[in-house]
């Protein structure tokens, strides 16, 4: 019997992502196929910071990080991926095509380009442009928590039809019960060139275990690498919390480590179960995300934990 499919992702850019994973799954389709087609939406989009039109390293240069898992620990993985628009589509082909789980750089770059994708200029989008400039001025590497937040401006570059966020996260059941999910990132904006955050790393910013579910991460990605996030949260579903549950208890953890009280930073998680029950759960107000059980997506405002 075909149960109820449901997507979610992170952030508002889930609005239009998760039509095209919807597309997918609406007909009965694999969730593995959904959660690709959901985030190259966003990897495509003019107006988002995700895929090649995101904000630059401190060098000037955009480096990309995606990663893929499916319902059998299956899993593939790029960072600091440069002049490729799909890293997403990449990951899935690591995961595929090759024995390794993560491909970085001028390696990963290779074979993108002898797996037929094309090299895309090397060139800022004129958003990217404007903000580099900006942050030229005082060269001071300081995240900002919330900037995604879609009500909050990003300074002079900021526009109400602008995205800001630099990663959406996603993750799919299907009418077969299979889960898999999807994480696809610029990264920390004017961060140190080379460097990766969680969004690459399977059981950081994602992880899927087909007994069990599934969770992803967004925001300072140092933090969630440090407790080893999404892993963490489907361990405690395995545990027998709830999806919300499991956020909520991981975000503690998260706010209870010394180096990380006090510090002015937005972390995010995203969580679903087999059953198809969601969570989310933030460290500071302003994350959003949106849950799909049909053609039509409803964007929910994030509890959290820092009040
Ligand atoms: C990172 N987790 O590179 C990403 C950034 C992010 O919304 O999620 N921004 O650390």
């Amino acid at each position: 019997l075909a149960g109820q499919p449901l997507v979610i992702s992170t952030w508002d850019a889930g609005l239009t992502a998760n039509p095209g994973a919807w597309r997918i799954l609406g007909s009965g389709g694999y969730a593995l196929d959904a959660v690709e087609a959901g985030v190259m939406v966003t990897e495509t989009e003019q107006t988002c910071c995700v895929g090649l039109n995101g904000y630059p390293d401190r060098d000037g240069i955009v480096t990309l990080d995606a990663c893929i898992m499916d319902e059998q620990f299956n899993c593939g993985g790029v960072a600091a991926l440069q002049r490729i628009k799909h890293p997403i589509s990449v990951a899935r082909r690591v995961m595929e095509r090759t024995p390794h789980v993560l491909l970085v750089g001028e390696g990963a770059q290779q074979f993108a380009l002898a797996q037929g994708f094309p090299l895309e200029p090397r060139k800022l989008s004129s958003d990217a442009t404007a903000a580099y400039k900006e942050w030229l001025k005082t060269s001071q590497y300081k995240p900002i928590p919330n900037i995604e937040n879609s009500g909050r401006k990003t300074g002079p570059v900021g526009g109400a039809s602008r995205q800001n966020h630099d990663t959406i996260a996603m993750l799919a059941l299907d009418a077969q019960g299979r889960i898999c999910g999807s994480c696809t990132t610029s990264g920390m904006r004017f961060k140190m060139h080379g460097r990766v955050g969680d969004s690459p790393l399977i059981g950081s910013g994602l992880f899927v275990d087909p007994a069990v579910g599934a969770a992803a991460a967004t925001g300072q990605g140092e933090e969630v690498i440090r407790i080893a996030g999404a892993h963490t949260i489907v361990e405690l579903m395995r545990q027998g919390l709830s999806p919300q549950a499991a956020c909520e208890a991981t975000m503690r953890r998260l706010d209870a480590i010394k180096s990380t009280q006090g510090r002015d930073i937005q972390v995010a998680f995203i969580a679903l179960n087999t059953k198809g029950e969601t969570g989310a759960y933030a460290l500071q107000t302003g994350f959003n995300y949106a849950v799909s059980t049909g053609p039509t997506p409803r964007l929910i405002d994030s509890a959290f934990l820092r009040k």
